[in-house]
């Protein structure tokens, strides 16, 4: 995939790919570009099967500030702006793609995350936060409601009331707050970040990538449906599973009593 981003560091590790928001004067606040990128960028590792496991962080001192304040009151003194839903389609794109990503996404966070990155965070599908880690659900700040999909995500993770009151008071959350409330999975020491981030994704990209598509799949849909549906989705992507190298070399792996080596397939 393209590595030559103006606003994006692009590494791969065996099979994790970590993408890097990088405008770090701005606290790696969202403009055009970069938004653009992120959007180029995931939805190319959708498609590259090297690709097993992905790791989206921030570059300095923090994961995100949020929508870029000062390009969007430039873009709105200067020009005839359309609704900011229009924009908000881009966010909406990304969002999207993160979610029906056939492969586990992990955001890794440190240092503030406000605004649109918060809740960039909160789509992933799983998220490591470092002690330093501030998660600010800005938008009453500024008299927004929380978009990039925090209505929907927020009271998700931490329950209908939490949810109202972290999206009303906008006050921030620390790292360890965050793993208490369950807004992240796990929350280590600024000094161990890196090392846990590296652990935490290679041990899924080692996983049955394949499966974890259809466990992501089982999960999303089973916020909408019944239990009815959902029994009946668990069946279909068990077929699938059923027939995957994966499965065979996991009981394989099982009956030799050995750890099993997954592809991917
Ligand atoms: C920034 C930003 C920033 C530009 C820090 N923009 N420069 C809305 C509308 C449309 C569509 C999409 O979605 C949205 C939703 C949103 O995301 S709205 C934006 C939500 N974000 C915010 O309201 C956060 C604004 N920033 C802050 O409150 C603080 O900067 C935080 C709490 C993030 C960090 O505080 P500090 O650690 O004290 O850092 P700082 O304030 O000194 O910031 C460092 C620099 O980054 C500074 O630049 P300067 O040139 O003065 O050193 C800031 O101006 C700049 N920066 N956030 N969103």
């Amino acid at each position: 995939m393209r590595t030559d981003f103006q606003h994006l560091l692009i590494s791969q590790d065996n099979s994790v790919l970590t993408i890097t928001m990088n405008r770090p004067e701005v606290l790696n606040a969202f403009n055009d570009t970069m938004l653009g990128e992120l959007n180029e960028a995931i939805e190319a590792a959708a498609q590259d099967d090297t690709v097993r496991c992905i790791v989206i962080t921030g570059a300095g001192r923090g994961f995100g500030s949020g929508q870029d304040l000062k390009a969007l009151a430039a873009v709105r003194s200067t020009t005839e702006t359309g609704k900011v839903s229009e924009h908000l389609q881009k966010y909406h794109r990304l969002i999207n793609a993160i979610r029906h990503m056939p492969k586990p996404v992990i955001a890794a966070v440190h240092g503030v995350a406000a605004g649109i990155s918060c809740n960039l965070a909160l789509a992933c599908d799983m998220r490591i936060a470092a002690d330093d880690a501030r998660f600010i659900e800005a938008f009453a700040r500024i008299g927004l409601v929380p978009d990039g999909g925090g209505g929907y995500f927020l009271p998700r993770l931490v329950g209908f009331g939490k949810a109202l009151e972290l999206a009303m008071l906008a006050d921030e959350v620390s790292g360890p707050e965050a793993e208490r409330i369950g807004l992240v999975n796990k929350c280590v020491p600024l000094t161990e970040f890196e090392s846990a981030t590296k652990t935490f994704a290679q041990r899924l990209a080692h996983g049955p990538t394949h499966t974890y598509g259809l466990i992501k799949e089982l999960m999303n849909k089973s916020l909408e449906s019944d239990l009815l549906s959902s029994l009946r989705l668990e069946g279909e992507l068990q077929d699938i599973a059923f027939e995957t190298a994966d499965h065979r070399e996991g009981v394989a792996a099982f009956l030799q009593k050995r750890p099993a080596r997954f592809t991917g397939r």
